[in-house]
């Protein structure tokens, strides 16, 4: 049997999130086209005959000096130096800058072999797939080079018979069927959060965070009671939010009730939403030791 842990490191929006849901079957990890969509190391569990693979997604690769993305960024090396493989996810639509130098530079110190992925295949051309060959061949001469696309699950079982390859023996970590370990409460405040930040656009999706108040079971109902405030960081964004006579509240509500519902089957949910606004959060340590885990 084999068994390793697995980082997804890349740049922000270069689909890592995509390709852990596509790989385990199943909304494990948020996903938007705004750069910065995940903000934890969130643990996604593959298995099969060959073994398990357990992958932490991490936050995108952004290099900046505000408080929560040096956070982000902390969370995802701390990641990659405990990970048995590194998988490194290319978005060659967009050229090689400083910080894909930053991402090669950072995977250059870690001892674990790597393999890189150049991802959305169903869109690049020809030009940008080899231009991101180069960059690889350039910088990270010893790495595998896969080319997938996450969103259309191309070559993606390809990139698992790469990463056994290179996995340790070992036994499973996890039972068979698990595919996270992310606590419910967090799961929920995510689903809402990707409802959220989908609808709105410029800096609000980076404003938004969501705490899930309360879970409660009322057993003579057979409902579970949620309770859930998205917060923003100023009034103004708090209209934004709610939308055109509580338009995009709803949206939220209706887009993230199936999902929270699958995680209690048979029982009946009652979703209480609010929004709130909390002036600079993003600079309040105590926040982000609670959002950032
Ligand atoms: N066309 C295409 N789009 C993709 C592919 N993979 C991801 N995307 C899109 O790219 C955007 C970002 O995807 P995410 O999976 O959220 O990216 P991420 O790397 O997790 O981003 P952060 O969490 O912000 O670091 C979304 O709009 C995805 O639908 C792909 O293979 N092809
Ligand atoms: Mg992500």
């Amino acid at each position: 049997m084999k068994c390793a842990t697995i980082a997804i490191i890349g740049r922000p929006s270069a689909g890592k999130s995509t390709l852990l849901n596509t790989i385990c079957e199943m909304k494990v990890s948020i996903t938007a086209a705004t750069p910065q969509t995940t903000r934890n190391a969130i643990r996604g569990i593959y298995t099969d005959p060959r073994g398990q693979l357990i992958f932490t997604d991490t936050p995108g690769y952004h290099l900046s000096d505000k408080t929560m993305n040096k956070r982000l960024q902390q969370t995802a090396i701390r990641t990659l130096e405990d990970s048995d493989v590194v998988l490194y996810l290319i978005d060659a639509k967009r050229t090689a800058g400083e910080e894909e130098l930053a991402i090669v530079q950072a995977l250059a110190k870690v001892k674990s072999p790597v393999v890189s992925c150049i991802n959305k295949s169903d869109i690049l051309t020809i030009g940008e797939h080899d231009a991101a060959k180069a960059f690889l061949a350039e910088h990270l001469p010893e790495s595998v080079v896969m080319t997938a696309s996450a969103k259309l699950d191309e070559g993606v079982d390809e990139i698992l018979i790469e990463l056994f390859k290179l996995a340790p023996e070992g036994e499973l970590l996890y039972p068979t069927d698990a595919y996270t370990d992310q606590p419910v409460e967090f799961r929920i405040s995510e689903m809402i959060r990707e409802k959220a930040i989908n609808l709105v656009t410029e800096e609000i999706p980076h404003a938004i965070y969501v705490t899930v108040e309360d879970i409660e079971h009322n057993k003579e109902t057979n409902t579970i009671w949620v309770r859930a405030a998205i917060i923003v960081e100023r009034e103004t964004q708090k209209g934004i939010v709610v939308g055109k006579g509580g338009a995009n509240i709803k949206k939220i509500r209706q887009g993230c009730t199936p999902e929270i519902r699958a995680i209690f089957p048979g029982k009946k949910l009652q979703l209480d939403l609010r929004v709130k606004a909390q002036d600079k959060w993003r600079n309040n340590a105590a926040i982000l030791d609670r959002i950032l885990r």
